[in-house]
């Protein structure tokens, strides 16, 4: 006679400043306890860090669930915020039918339409950069880059659009606990949310853009008109913060690791390369939730229904046992195929080719025109919850000459 063993936990808090400031460590500290997944004693959730476990969960959409929310919070259980987005906080079936629409909006042809432009504001924004001398790479270059190309692709008119920052700070924050630093920063939602869903609104998008892409899906009668404004708001909600936070992330290892940058200031065709190896090295994107539709048996841990697992795609990425020196930095590894860094499973994130071309056009460009990368002063990361990235980059290019 025997009873279950009782489940691996830990004391370790991913939300806090200081798991955030460097979250590698005790990544290795989770992948490497006694079980698979391994509970949360500060949160009571389950967590999954190893790249087998990560896949396991992600591919197993049945019991691990998105209808329970994207973030801390139990939709099974506890009021959402805002209505759950129609593709991110949905299974199958209902899923697919609005996955199919938003990835015929984001379609090849689409992308191939938009890369001109991308790269014309690559190019003008790289040479102001360079022209200004010592820079806060963060504002002044790096949040432009994305704030401009995808809201003209999507269709909004030109204005001040700092206010989808503040919102994708609240969509982001809002997948962690409810803090006071939550809870200020949510004393604008009325009023930022209001903003954003005006401009998802048909007439507020040009005719030939992504949002009204999704909108002749309506016409078709694929969807219905307010389904249609709801995916624009996905778009709006996860299309800007995460590419702008991947982009500086990039930024930051080319410019520690000079022997990087070199071998893609020679070959800047190595771009969409260095940027993929990014993704995996240290993403914006460093963990998502699924929960539990019913008791689970995962891989010998015994799982309550409506249970929440974090899963760390981040630990993923640094996995020893799937990447050879998983801490190397190195824009020559071969990642696209095993690639983490955008999920995986039904739920793979839909814009991910948008992703790519963006950071493929902005390295692309930076590995023509620029020299050197020079850091001028400490880079700061961002410790609240949301994103993974940096609020400040201070740092000098030189240009390339001949
Ligand atoms: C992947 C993601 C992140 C944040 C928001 C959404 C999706 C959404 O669909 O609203």
């Amino acid at each position: 006679m025997h009873s279950a063993a009782a489940p691996v936990n830990s004391d370790l808090d991913p939300f806090s400043p200081e798991f955030r400031a460097d979250p590698f460590e005790p990544y290795t500290r989770l992948r490497e306890a006694a079980a698979p997944i391994v509970w949360l004693n500060k949160y009571s959730i389950w967590a999954v860090s190893r790249y087998q476990a990560v896949r396991a969960v992600l591919d197993d959409w049945r019991r691990f669930s998105n209808a329970g929310g994207g973030g801390l919070a139990n939709y099974f259980l506890e009021k959402p915020w805002r209505r759950p987005s129609l593709i991110l906080e949905v299974d199958p079936p209902e899923h697919q039918r609005t996955r199919r629409v938003l990835m015929q909006a984001l379609s090849a042809h689409r992308l191939q339409q938009v890369r001109v432009t991308f790269e014309a504001q690559a190019d003008a924004l790289i040479d102001e950069a360079i022209e200004r001398g010592a820079l806060d790479a963060i504002p002044d270059l790096v949040q432009r880059f994305p704030l401009t190309v995808f809201p003209d692709a999507v269709g909004m008119r030109r204005e001040d659009r700092s206010p989808m920052l503040a919102y994708g700070a609240m969509v982001f924050g809002g997948f962690g606990p409810v803090t006071p630093w939550y809870q200020d920063l949510m004393k604008q939602a009325d009023a930022v949310s209001a903003w954003i869903m005006e401009r998802c609104q048909r007439q507020a998008l040009s005719a030939d853009g992504i949002g009204a892409a999704i909108y002749a899906h309506a016409d078709a009668g694929d969807i219905e008109e307010g389904e249609a404004t709801l995916l624009v708001r996905s778009l709006l909600s996860a299309g800007v913060d995460t590419t702008i936070d991947s982009i500086g992330l990039c930024l930051r290892c080319l410019a520690e690791h000079p022997e990087q940058w070199a071998v893609l200031r020679d070959n800047p065709g190595m771009a969409r390369r260095a940027f993929e190896e990014a993704t995996r090295f240290d993403s914006s994107s460093q963990s998502l939730f699924r929960t539990t539709l019913e008791d689970v048996d995962f891989q010998g841990v015994q799982l309550k229904k409506h249970q929440k697992v974090l899963v760390l795609i981040g630990a993923a990425g640094r996995d020893p046992a799937k990447w050879p020196q998983p801490d190397r930095f190195d824009i020559q590894r071969r990642v696209t195929a095993s690639q983490i860094g955008y999920g995986a499973g039904v739920h793979s994130c839909v814009a991910q080719m948008m992703a790519r071309l963006e950071g493929e056009v902005f390295f692309a460009a930076l590995a023509r025109k620029v020299q050197d990368i020079e850091l001028v002063g400490p880079a700061v990361l961002r410790l609240q919850p949301g994103l993974r990235g940096l609020s400040s980059l201070p740092i000098r290019f030189t240009r390339k000459t001949i």
